[in-house]
């Protein structure tokens, strides 16, 4: 499959520390790590990526909004933002765009204020627990249905 806009892989507040932040919890690989590992995966279903993290609630709200123009759809590990953002929330029903929710933790077998999220509202799905490898599920069920929405496509055009 290839498609010419890229996946908005997008992380937020802490996502920077992985590595060295509760490595029980996140796992020993760095963001870096992360990165490399999804840019692979990315290339082997053909699509190119878009990776980017800041501590900044703006900042992942402004990247929502310029991927709806820009992506072909947003991987958002949204960090603790997550659990208490309209405003991300709110960007990615305007983005127009399918959203998969990323954790490295499985967040519903950690304090219960983890098991609300407002990225789920604006997603079409969840991945969660898996470590890295949540990163490369979600980027695999994001490339089905980019696939089938441009073969949506074609079929009207
Ligand atoms: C990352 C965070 O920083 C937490 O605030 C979330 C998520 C879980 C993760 O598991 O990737 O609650």
């Amino acid at each position: 499959m290839t498609t010419a806009r890229p996946v908005y892989v997008l992380n937020g507040p802490n996502l920077n520390m992985l590595g060295l932040r509760e490595p029980e919890i996140y796992g020993r690989d760095t963001l870096g790590d992360v990165e490399a590992q999804v840019r692979a995966k990315a290339g082997i279903l053909g699509l190119t990526v878009e990776f980017r993290q800041s501590n900044h609630e703006g900042d992942l709200v402004t990247w929502i909004q310029e991927a709806r123009t820009k992506a072909c759809g947003i991987l958002l590990n949204a960090g603790a933002l997550t659990h208490t953002s309209v405003a991300i929330l709110d960007a990615l029903n305007a983005a127009e765009l399918p959203a998969i929710e990323v954790h490295l933790s499985n967040v519903f077998r950690r304090e219960s204020f983890r098991h609300h999220s407002y990225v789920s509202l604006g997603s079409v799905g969840v991945v969660c627990g898996f470590g890295v490898d949540s990163y490369l599920l979600a980027l695999d069920g994001l490339a089905r249905i980019v696939a089938r929405q441009s073969a949506a496509h074609k079929a009207t055009a």
